[in-house]
């Protein structure tokens, strides 16, 4: 393994259109920050980069929608989220934006840099554009019927009504949702970077090179690059972002997902210049061999980490590639996705309303339960059970019984070490050994493990208070007690330093009511940490109990959440009007079973499926993809088709009927499928 001299963390910039949730805190931000303190401590050199990501489209929709400039949209949701951050102790040397200058000046030049070099393919094709308004339309901005279900508020990408994946000429009868005009093709130039020319070297690079990086990530890449990498196109005709720098640009933008990550470089050159004797020269973070990047992500993000950041910097051609990309997966809430749309999602901001000072808590319920290997579930009663008989019972419990003694026996001093027993011997030798294994699943990013090992000090610790029972030897043997008190404090002082990039609101806490200042992961494992004679604080409780009631109400407000959507669901989808027994004759609903089903060719959400519908064999395109990614699970199973759906193409295909899925209000499509098996062709009625 490549020694390096330094480490340059990155999270992802979350997009400036709403606050953060508990999501974003379990999948990126608490990870990336347990694992920067982590290097703190050892003293390693670090820096933790993050910021806003305020360019893209959903940014102008909601100005739009709003009524006021996405300047003013960004200038709020930047606000709040750097604040929840801080709030949250997530430990960035800078979190800065993608409106800065700096930024738009380094996107720029990378742009131009590459495009000097050959970089870029520009190709042109036929887009939108609204007349009246004068401008192109980006796909979100244009509505109309959908050709497959007839919904009639189908936008350009996508129709919410069917699921099936859209291009903008898809559209039946595409109106601007700007203008209301009937938009127009124009032609329009776009700069694409060439993704197959860099196939060759990124598989070697991701396939051979890096088998270590986390299987899911790993898995990810591994498929994208198994289908073949397409040219992307890194402009977009928009009015929002930061104009395309070279001659023919005039009136385009960076693709956001283009400027974003370079965001990552732009917030490190800030930093630096401002503070040159503190962190150097940016370059060194980004440009030097013994520089080591990692970058943490939410696994939506992997393909643009993973693939198109290093495709973009190695045309640039000065940078360093990312060492490791720890992607995590998903957190949903009460076993539902967490959606800010919906409001289905536990704000931080409010979080700490509900319950202030127990950023902690927090923090230790979403690492306790990450999603770092499958999705996870964050509920109200494990998070009051991680706090209850976790923190509260095991390690505030232990902390604040070693204090107290200390203070009733020996008055606040750490008391002598005495003669061992074999019980002591076995305890000590655990606190030495903890720290090993602790620094090795942090080296590997296995964060919930990591805080498995050190709850499980405070295990021993209060275990070994209970078997000694000091309180009960204190009448005859103040020799023993004080023996076990001084073990007592070390094991202590041991958590206040093990604790520190997981809980770093109490380690603090505890630190001070120990009287350690100074401290490093070093020191970890020693027994010796306070000395005969040290005067601890006096001791106060690192956590308390979090009772039904308080539990009961956060579960409420979502319930009530629940309600008010499906109340808004009822009316933003009634049920339609009454159809008489004849009509619904018309439609020959049918069951057939699935012979093939994969992903349809440059089509990213249709499934073709092929299926015996008992006479013969059809083809069917179904938008569903991105709800069945393993598509060929879906072979051999029964599926429910409108038979006498008149054949449509779609994207160059023809599709002979149409599959019956269930939708719920996020969007979410479940194939209709028979309970028990029937004949291909026996009619659904
Ligand atoms: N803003 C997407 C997201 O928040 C995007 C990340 C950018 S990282 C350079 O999921
Ligand atoms: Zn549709």
């Amino acid at each position: 393994m490549k020694q390096f001299k330094r480490t340059t963390v990155t999270s992802a910039l979350p997009y400036a259109n709403g606050p953060v949730h508990i999501g974003h805190l379990a999948g990126v931000y608490v990870p990336a920050d347990i694992y920067v303190r982590y290097l703190r401590l050892k003293g390693e050199e670090v820096i933790f980069i993050g910021g806003s990501d305020e360019h893209g489209v959903p940014i102008t929709i909601k100005a739009r929608n709003e009524g006021v400039t996405p300047q003013d949209v960004v200038d709020r949701y930047h606000g709040i989220i750097k604040q929840s951050f801080k709030d949250f102790g997530i430990s960035f040397d800078v979190y800065s934006r993608t409106t800065s200058k700096i930024h738009h000046e380094m996107a720029s030049d990378m742009f131009k840099t590459i495009e000097a070099k050959g970089g870029f393919v520009e190709q042109t094709s036929e887009q939108y554009y609204d007349e009246e308004a004068r401008q192109f339309l980006a796909d979100r901005y244009i509505t109309g019927k959908c050709p497959h279900c007839g919904n009639e508020r189908a936008y350009g990408d996508q129709c919410e009504a069917c699921g099936t994946s859209l291009s903008p000429t898809d559209l039946l009868n595409p109106k601007s949702t700007i203008s209301g005009s009937t938009p127009v093709l124009r032609e329009t130039k776009h700069w694409y970077l060439p993704l197959d020319r860099h196939e060759a070297w990124l598989r070697r690079w991701i396939l051979e090179d890096h088998r270590e990086w986390k299987t899911n990530v790993y898995g990810q890449c591994k498929s994208w690059l198994d289908m073949g990498l397409q040219p992307r196109a890194v402009s977009r005709d928009l009015d929002w972002g930061i104009p395309v720098p070279v001659a023919g640009g005039e009136g385009k933008v960076l693709y956001v997902w283009f400027d974003a990550p370079i965001g990552y470089v732009s917030n490190t050159k800030e930093i630096c210049d401002a503070h040159p004797e503190k962190y150097g020269n940016w370059e060194k973070w980004w440009k030097d061999e013994d520089s080591r990047i990692v970058h943490f992500i939410g696994k939506d993000n992997i393909v643009f980490h993973c693939i198109v950041f290093p495709a973009m910097l190695k045309a640039e051609g000065s940078f360093v590639l990312p060492d490791n990309v720890p992607a995590n997966e998903f957190l949903n809430l009460e076993g539902d996705k967490i959606s800010t749309s919906r409001n289905w999602a536990v704000w931080l901001h409010e979080y700490l309303i509900d319950f202030p000072g127990k950023q902690d808590v927090l923090r230790y319920a979403l690492t306790a339960n990450a999603p770092e290997t499958k999705d996870n579930d964050f509920t109200w009663r494990d998070f009051q059970a991680r706090n209850n008989s976790e923190l509260v019972a095991i390690y505030g419990n232990f902390v604040n019984r070693a204090l107290t003694l200390t203070h009733k026996y020996f008055d606040g001093k750490t008391p002598a070490l005495g003669a061992l027993t074999r019980y002591d011997k076995d305890t000590l030798e655990q606190i030495s050994g903890f720290k090993f294994q602790v620094s090795s699943l942090l080296d590997s990013f296995h964060f919930r493990d990591a805080l498995r090992e050190t709850i499980n000090l405070a295990r021993v610790g209060n275990k070994y208070l209970a078997d000694t029972e000091p309180w009960k030897l204190a009448k005859t043997d103040m020799e023993r007690v004080s023996t076990i008190m001084y073990i007592s404090l070390q094991i202590a002082a041991n958590l206040a330093i093990a604790f520190e990039p997981f809980l770093p609101f109490s380690s603090q806490k505890l630190r001070s009511m120990l009287n350690i200042t100074e401290f490093s992961w070093a020191d970890l494992g020693r027994t010796d940490l306070l000395k005969e004679g040290n005067q601890l604080a006096n001791p106060e409780l690192l956590f308390e109990k979090i009772e039904d009631e308080a539990i009961e109400a956060q579960i409420q407000k979502l319930l009530d959440t629940k309600k008010a959507n499906e109340a808004a669901n009822r009316k933003s989808n009634p049920v339609k009007e009454n159809v008489a027994f004849d009509d619904f004759m018309k439609m020959d609903i049918r069951v057939g079973t699935v012979l093939d089903c994969q992903k349809a060719p440059k089509a990213d959400k249709l499934l073709q499926f092929r299926i015996a519908d008992g006479l013969e064999e059809r083809t069917i395109l179904s938008g569903i993809a991105q709800h069945y990614p393993n598509p060929q699970e879906l072979i051999g199973t029964q599926v429910c088709f409108i038979a006498n759906f008149e054949p449509r193409k779609l994207r160059g295909m023809m599709s002979e009927g149409m599959i019956l899925s269930a939708e719920d209000a996020d969007g979410k499509l479940v194939l209709i499928q028979p309970k028990a098996k029937v004949a291909d062709g026996s009619e659904v009625k």
